[in-house]
C-alpha cells in the first residue's frame, strides 16, 4: 500500500513561447498572427496600462470611488481576447479590462462606468470596474467571488445545447476564487455535463494579502484539473502569445468536443489589490521590482514585436502619449457628465415595476420636493 501525494508526480510545466528578452524559444510554437493584429494586441496593452496609470491616481484624488489595476496581467486578458471569436461569451472576474478594451469597449464607455455617470450603462448602481455589455457578450461583473463560475458553466451547457453551437464560454477567476466552493462545484459540473467552456484561472500569487502558498497545496489550481477529467495546461501568463495559443486551441477543443479546458497562466499581481489596499504591508518591494523588471507582459511583447521590425523606440514613445492623452481628456469629459438621475436607483430592478417600489418612488418624490435644497440635485439628470 502507498500513499499518493503531490510528490508522486511531476509538476505541470509552464507552457511558454517566447522567454523574457521576446525571443521565439521553439519557432514550431510561433503563432500565426497578422502583423495588424499583433499590433494592436501590444497597443490594447499599453492602452490598458495608461487606464490604469491614471484611473487609479483619479481614485487617490477623490474623483472615483475605487479602482483596481491590471499590472502584469495584460497579457492574460489581451492573448486570450484575441485568440476568442466576439461571439464567444465572457464571464470576468475584475482584473480583465483588456479583454473589454480587446473587444471594443472605448476608453469613453469604460471611463464613464468608473464616474458612474449617466452615460454608464449600469446608472452608476455598480462599483467602478464592474463592467458588462450585452452588445460585445460580456456578463456584468459580479463582486462576490466565483460567482461568475457555475453561471459561466451554465451558459456553455445551455450553448451546446443550440443546434450547430459555433460560441464557446470563457469564465476568468482568481486564485483566491478558486478556493470557493462555488468554483469546485463549477469545474465538476463543467466535466460531467461536457460543457464547451474554457476555465481561465489568473493565478497572480495573491488574493488580497493571502499569497498561494497559504492559498492551496498541491500543484496549484492545474492539478485540480486531470483529477476532474478535464483537459489542462500551464501557462506563462506574462507571455501573451503562449496565453494566445493555449486560448486558440482550447478553444477548438472545447467546441470540437463540447468538453471543458482548465489554464491556468501564472503570474504576478505587480499592483496593489485594489485601491482600498497597501500590498507593502504584506510582501517586499524586490519581489515586485524582479516581475516588474523581468516579466513584464507588455515589455516581452514589445521586444518580440521589435524584433520582427514591427515596432521601434519612437512610435513606442508616440503612442504611450496618444494613449496616455486620450485617457486624460476623456476623465476630464466624463467628470462634466450629470449623474443619473435619481429615480434610476430605483428602475431596471423589475421588468415592470411592483407596487412596494412604485410607492417608495412617490415617497422619495414627495420628500425631494419638500426638502430638495438639501440634496445635490443640480449633479444629477433630472425630468
Ligand atoms: C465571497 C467573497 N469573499 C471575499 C471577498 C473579498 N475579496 C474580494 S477580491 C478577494 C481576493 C480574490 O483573489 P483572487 O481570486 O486571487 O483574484 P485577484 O484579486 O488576485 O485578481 C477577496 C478575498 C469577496 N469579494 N467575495
Ligand atoms: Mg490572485
Amino acid at each position: 500500500m502507498k500513499f499518493l501525494n503531490e510528490n508522486s508526480y511531476d509538476p505541470i510545466p509552464i507552457y511558454r513561447v517566447i522567454d523574457n528578452n521576446g525571443e521565439v524559444i521553439d519557432r514550431r510554437e510561433e503563432p500565426n498572427i497578422e502583423n495588424e493584429m499583433l499590433l494592436n494586441m501590444y497597443k490594447t496593452m499599453v492602452q490598458l496600462n495608461h487606464m490604469d496609470k491614471i484611473l487609479y491616481e483619479s481614485q487617490r484624488q477623490g474623483r472615483i470611488s475605487f479602482y483596481m489595476t491590471n499590472y502584469g496581467e495584460e497579457g492574460i486578458a489581451v492573448g486570450s481576447a484575441a485568440a476568442l471569436a466576439p461571439r464567444d461569451l465572457v464571464f470576468a472576474q475584475y482584473r480583465e479590462m483588456g479583454v473589454l478594451l480587446y473587444r471594443g469597449m472605448t476608453v469613453t464607455e469604460l471611463i464613464n462606468q468608473c464616474y458612474g455617470n449617466h452615460e454608464d450603462p449600469g446608472k452608476g448602481r455598480q462599483m467602478p470596474v464592474h463592467f458588462g455589455s450585452q452588445q460585445r457578450n460580456i456578463v456584468t461583473i459580479s463582486s462576490p467571488l466565483a460567482t461568475q463560475m457555475p453561471q459561466a458553466v451554465g451558459a456553455a451547457y445551455a450553448l451546446k445545447r443550440v443546434p450547430d453551437n459555433d460560441r464557446c464560454v470563457i469564465c476568468y477567476f482568481g486564485d483566491g476564487a478558486a478556493s470557493e466552493g462555488d468554483a469546485h462545484a463549477a469545474f465538476n459540473f463543467a466535466a460531467t455535463l461536457d460543457c464547451p467552456v474554457i476555465l481561465l484561472c489568473r493565478n497572480n500569487g495573491y488574493a488580497i494579502s493571502t499569497p498561494t502558498r497559504e492559498q492551496y497545496r498541491g500543484d496549484g489550481i492545474a492539478a485540480r484539473g486531470p483529477s476532474l477529467g478535464i483537459a489542462t495546461v500551464r501557462v506563462d501568463g506574462t507571455d501573451t502569445l503562449a496565453v494566445y495559443n493555449a486560448v486558440q486551441r482550447a478553444r477548438k477543443y472545447a467546441l470540437g468536443n463540447n468538453k471543458p479546458v482548465l489554464i491556468e497562466a501564472m503570474s504576478y499581481r505587480v499592483g496593489h489589490h485594489s485601491t482600498s489596499d497597501e500590498s507593502s504591508v504584506y510582501r517586499p518591494v524586490e519581489e515586485i521590482e524582479k516581475w516588474t523588471k523581468d516579466e513584464s507582459p507588455i515589455q516581452k511583447l514589445r521586444l518580440y514585436l521589435e524584433q520582427k521590425g514591427l515596432w521601434n523606440t519612437d512610435t513606442d514613445k508616440e503612442f504611450a502619449k496618444e494613449a496616455r492623452n486620450i485617457v486624460l481628456k476623456t476623465m476630464q469629459e466624463a467628470e462634466k457628465k450629470k449623474r443619473p438621475h435619481w429615480k434610476e436607483m430605483l428602475e431596471d430592478v423589475y421588468y415592470d415595476m411592483p407596487p412596494h417600489i412604485q410607492k417608495q418612488m412617490q415617497q422619495m418624490e414627495k420628500h425631494l420636493k419638500k426638502y430638495g435644497e438639501h440634496y445635490p440635485l443640480d449633479q444629477h439628470q433630472s425630468d
